[in-house]
């Protein structure tokens, strides 16, 4: 969607969603970028919550605000998550890099996502890298996973904020791109 108003910057607005396993880390690395503050003790999500954050885009000349949807990654709570997906432009699609079995649901994650959104950008997210002496996952494996879905790999730190602005950034520029190409071949927003 996108509109022009007082001044001379295009206005666009992205829904995005996080999606992975309980505990991966989702609320914890939306919040960092939203706060800047990080907790340890773990909060399991119920219901959603949603943040939003304006970026610029296009080298400065769009305005981009990110509407991010925080929701649970546990089991008990799939049944609400089609709604969640409605309209979803971009994904973050994330596993924990301490736990193997994280990576491993991933496929079941993006089969999901794919039922329910057309299209998306997607970015796959490494959780917890600055677990360094605990990493399950190699970040070899994080890089093919990503090439053959055709995303983007990072490794993120909720706790250090390594990656976390580059990634949401980096995000917004994808669906910038994606949205100026529709607009090019006359698609209209779903
Ligand atoms: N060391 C470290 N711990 C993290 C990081 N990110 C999250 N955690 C911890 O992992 C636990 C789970 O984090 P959450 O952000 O609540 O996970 P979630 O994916 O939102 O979980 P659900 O809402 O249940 O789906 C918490 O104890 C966090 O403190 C990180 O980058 N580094
Ligand atoms: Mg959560």
């Amino acid at each position: 969607m996108n509109e022009k108003k007082g001044d001379d910057k295009e206005r666009y607005i992205f829904k995005v969603i996080l999606i992975g396993d309980g505990a991966v880390g989702k609320t914890s690395l939306i919040q960092k970028y939203m706060e800047g503050r990080f907790k340890t003790d773990y909060l399991p999500t119920i219901g959603t919550q949603i943040y939003t954050k304006d970026v610029l885009g296009g080298e400065g000349d769009a305005n981009i605000k990110l509407v991010v949807w925080d929701i649970s990654g546990q089991q008990a709570f799939s049944s609400v998550r089609p709604d969640y997906y409605k309209g979803a432009k971009g994904i973050v699609l994330m596993f924990d890099l301490t736990r193997s079995q994280t990576f491993e649901h991933l496929d079941n994650w993006i089969n999901e996502a794919k039922k329910y959104t057309r299209s998306p950008q997607v970015i796959l997210a490494g959780s917890k890298c600055d677990l360094e002496r605990e990493r399950e996952i190699a970040q070899k494996y994080g890089e093919e996973y990503a090439s053959k879905i055709k995303a983007p790999y990072l490794e993120t730190s909720a706790k250090d904020g390594k990656n976390v602005e580059k990634l949401f950034d980096m995000l917004a520029q994808m669906l910038l791109e994606d949205s100026v190409r529709a607009q090019a071949k006359g698609e209209t927003d779903a």
